[in-house]
């Protein structure tokens, strides 16, 4: 079993592939990377980052892994740092998935109603034509409404998820909050479902990804839909709650490692 994270390496900030080498590897799956690009530090609120595009790296890497017979039977795209990068992925997609495969897609590119440093609407309109081909998409709210042409933000999630559904099938919306609590809004059967839990006010960068990674994971270790949300969501939650008292500085991401054990123990019974 290998799942393949096309995302960045941020060096510093815990998101993107420094969160889901550590969350798909402690689930027991083989992870391998993509690395789209090389930051000094994500780009949420740190000033003068380094970002290096790793795009040119593609064409070499792939080439020896088509020597190599490699497949995956899972690919997982998060932050594409090119609109090139996300025509590359789709290739990917077609050459080294398995048959059977899953396919999931976090279109990276917001938060907070604003895009990311860096996204213009032609990305997201490129987004869209990648979250065609996915299996489950993973947007947070700013993201969802981005995909959908619904101004942020919206708590009519019914209406949100049937737009996304003409993208993909199993849209997974992340942070929709209401009435104090967080939500994981969902299809089943066609009818909207939440999973929710106390919301802790303030921005926790990496959360996402820590959801996506985990969601990722538990898939691929065969539960269903609903009880990866429900896992992924437990997981982020408990790393939220924790950070919100132990890291001052909510840039450098989330104390997710100190809540890991507890993820695979409710993995695995
Ligand atoms: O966690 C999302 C993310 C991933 N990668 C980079 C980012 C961000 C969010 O700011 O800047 C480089």
């Amino acid at each position: 079993m290998r799942v393949l994270a096309i995302n960045d390496i941020s060096c510093v900030g815990k998101c993107s592939l420094t969160v889901s080498l550590p969350v798909i590897s402690a689930c027991g799956i083989t992870c391998d990377v993509l690395p789209t690009a090389l930051l000094s530090t994500h780009t949420g609120g740190f000033d003068g980052y380094t970002f290096l595009d790793l795009t040119g790296e593609f064409t070499g890497i792939l080439q020896q892994w088509k020597t190599l017979g490699l497949r995956f039977d899972c690919i997982y795209s998060g932050y594409l740092g090119s609109q090139a990068q996300i025509d590359l992925v789709s290739k990917i997609k077609k050459d080294f998935l398995t048959e059977n495969g899953v396919f999931v897609v976090d279109p990276v590119m917001g938060d907070g109603g604003k895009l990311y440093k860096g996204f213009n609407s032609e990305y997201v309109d490129k987004m869209r034509a990648l979250c065609r081909q996915a299996d489950y998409i993973l947007p947070n709210l700013t993201e969802a409404c981005y995909l959908a042409n619904i101004p942020y933000p919206t708590t009519d999630t019914k209406t949100l998820l049937n737009a996304l559904t003409k993208l993909c099938p199993r849209p997974i919306v992340t942070g929709v909050i209401e009435n104090g609590v967080v939500s994981v809004c969902y299809l089943d059967d066609g009818k909207e479902k939440r999973y929710s839990s106390e919301n802790v006010d303030g921005f926790f960068h990496g959360a996402g990804d820590v959801f996506s990674s985990a969601f990722v994971g538990a898939v691929m270790k065969g539960k269903s839909e609903e009880q990866a949300i429900r896992l992924a969501a437990d997981f982020t939650t408990a790393s939220i709650k924790r950070s919100a008292k132990e890291v001052p500085d909510k840039r450098y991401g989330l104390n997710f490692e100190a809540e890991i054990f507890d993820f695979l123990k409710n993995l695995n019974s």
